[in-house]
């Protein structure tokens, strides 16, 4: 593994951000996993898959409401904004592929994102197939304003396949690209954990971006072991 000294992104004419929760700890929303994530206090099979919304709906919009609240009192960080000028700045096709579905991405002024978990501001009836999209800090009319069904968070689940348009989009944009960098991730969610790897059978220069090792590190060329805001001002110099 050599030093990332010596990688400048001006050298790349495509480049994949992949980023999950770790991008956005620094905005103060808490990651998933580890000590103090969302998952050691709210067991995801009661609160993040198609089962328990069926059988408790209210339960799982109190829980979707709170981090509507939580994640609307919180602002994109520097790491965000970085990517965001790397599209608008750089002379090249930038892709950002996000776990996440906060939508600060979008909010610090990144245009080509796919989300591939889906978005905490996006709702959906699936009776009548109904779509609404708002930044509200809490839901307040939890049902269909055509048929009256329930809304669901369109956020995908556990046990939820992911959209294919989106997983096309992204893997067209990995199969393409000549430097992908992932931040962030834990790597164990799938099938979002695998596809930054397929970057390396198209010969594109991979690098890590993360406070911790990961199980994947060993795949990549670069490991930049801190937080992303500073790892990546390192890594993209203007
Ligand atoms: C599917 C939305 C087909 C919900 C989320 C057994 C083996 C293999 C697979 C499976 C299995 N059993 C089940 C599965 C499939 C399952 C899966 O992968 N499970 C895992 C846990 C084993 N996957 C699915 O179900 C997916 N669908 O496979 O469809 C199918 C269909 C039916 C039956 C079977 C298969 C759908 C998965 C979608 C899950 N959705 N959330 C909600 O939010 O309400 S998961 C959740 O994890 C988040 O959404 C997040 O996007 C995702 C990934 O997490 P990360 O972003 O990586 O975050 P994490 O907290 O883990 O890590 C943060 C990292 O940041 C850390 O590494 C930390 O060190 C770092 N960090 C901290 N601070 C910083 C930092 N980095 C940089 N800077 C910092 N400052
Ligand atoms: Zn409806």
């Amino acid at each position: 593994m050599t030093s990332t000294k010596s990688v400048r992104v001006q050298d790349f004419k495509r480049i994949v951000f992949f980023t999950g929760a770790g991008v956005s700890a620094e905005s103060g929303v808490p990651t998933f996993r580890g000590k103090g994530g969302m998952w050691e206090q709210y067991d995801y099979q009661s609160y993040a898959c198609q089962d328990a919304f069926e059988k408790d709906p209210e339960k799982v919009w109190t829980f979707n409401n709170m981090r509507r609240s939580m994640v609307g009192a919180c602002q994109p960080n520097e790491a965000h904004r970085i990517i965001a000028r790397c599209e608008q700045d750089l002379d090249a096709e930038v892709t950002v592929v996000t776990q996440n579905i906060d939508g600060f991405h979008q909010i610090a002024g990144s245009q080509n994102v796919l989300e591939l978990h889906g978005s905490l501001w996006r709702v959906r009836c699936d009776v009548c197939h109904n779509q609404h999209t708002s930044h509200e800090p809490s839901l307040e009319d939890l049902h269909c304003d055509r048929c009256g069904s329930w809304w669901r968070p369109d956020i995908v689940w556990f046990g939820d396949n992911l959209l294919q348009a989106v997983i096309e989009k992204s893997m067209r944009a990995i199969y393409a690209c000549d430097l992908l960098v992932s931040i962030g991730t834990s790597a164990v969610v799938f099938p979002a954990a695998q596809m930054p790897l397929e970057a390396r059978n198209v010969g594109a220069t991979l690098i890590e971006i993360n406070p911790e090792e990961t199980r994947l590190s060993s795949f990549y060329d670069h490991c930049m072991r801190g937080p992303a805001s500073k790892m990546l001002a390192e890594l993209c110099v203007f």
